[in-house]
């Protein structure tokens, strides 16, 4: 018998969400940056998968920027991917740009179907990624994923969504930058959606207290999309969306230990690092640190660190 290694290490250097690029150097930040080594420091085995590379047209491949058919190409093989990943340990998807969330959050989604398990998700990111290609107007889909995942129409060309999220199952922390199609569509939704107004006023651990608990108590898999843009640039400028007033340092690491506490954490995606942003690497070593935090590093085992 073969050892199930704890976590999978899934690299998806998507970049066709969206035009700036970069993110598709995202996956080797991330290894460079220790993610193995910080995950077996604590105790946990891991395998890394290496970079999954999405069957497509050379046409299709040549280009760079917004492609569609890229954006599907990478959908299906996420989808599949991760689905068979859920069976072999907990995967963590190295991206990529938001758009590669498409396919994780279908795949893990499927997967709970067929062990009927709820599938829910925390989406910690600046944006709502609620548009469809029809009320974007950029047409950049990093920012549809969780319109797609939630089952919304209008994504003509990409794999069909067997097993939606439910509205009900979804919270959104972080939001700051949402546009007016995109709000009305969150409002009328039945997501749970936290601004940094609203965490300003009450803190970070209330809302994720309560969805969490929400999800300990309908017995769920939880899928956590971290997007580099959930944390304030001050901290974390190696991502092409930038808007001022994000997470703290402590607010997103208490979001990363409460999730751990909760022992729910079943994928998780690390998407929109734009190495070519960064500064001498501190924002890929940011995110290992969440990911430590995530996997049960506790602030008393954390090394003291100068910042250069
Ligand atoms: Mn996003």
């Amino acid at each position: 018998m073969t050892h199930r290694p704890d976590c999978l290490l899934i690299g998806a250097p998507m970049d066709c969400g969206k035009r700036r690029q970069g993110c598709r150097m995202g996956p080797d930040a991330l290894r460079v940056a220790g993610i193995d080594a910080a995950l077996a420091t604590l105790g946990l085995t891991v395998q890394d998968c290496g970079d999954l590379r999405p069957k497509m047209s050379a046409a299709e491949d040549a280009g760079s920027g917004f492609q569609a058919g890229a954006c599907a190409a990478w959908t299906a093989i996420l989808a599949e991917t991760a689905e068979t990943a859920m069976a072999a340990g907990l995967p963590i998807f190295l991206g990529g740009d938001h758009a590669l969330s498409m396919g994780t959050v279908t795949g893990v989604a499927a997967h709970a179907a067929a062990a009927g398990r709820p599938q829910f998700v925390l989406w910690l990111d600046a944006h709502a990624d609620f548009h469809t290609p029809k009320t974007s107007g950029s047409g950049n889909l990093h920012g549809t994923p969780l319109a797609y995942a939630t089952g919304r129409s209008g994504f003509e060309g990409f794999p069909a969504v067997a097993a939606p999220v439910p509205d009900a199952n979804v919270c959104l922390i972080g939001l700051r930058s949402v546009d007016g199609p995109e709000r009305e569509a969150l409002m009328a939704s039945g997501c749970s959606a936290h601004d940094m107004r609203e965490i300003d006023e009450t803190g970070i651990a209330r809302p994720l207290r309560a969805f969490l608990d929400r999800v300990a108590a309908a017995d769920g898999a939880l899928h956590v999309s971290l997007d580099v843009d959930f944390l304030d640039p001050a901290i974390a400028p190696a991502v092409g969306t930038t808007v001022p007033g994000g997470a703290t340092f402590r607010e997103a690491h208490l979001v990363c230990e409460m999730i751990h506490d909760s022992g729910l954490l079943t994928s998780l995606d690390l998407v929109e690092l734009n190495p070519f942003l960064d500064e001498r690497g501190r924002t890929a070593a940011l995110m290992v640190d969440l990911v430590a935090s995530l996997m049960g590093r506790r602030v008393f085992d954390r090394p003291t660190r100068a910042y250069a």
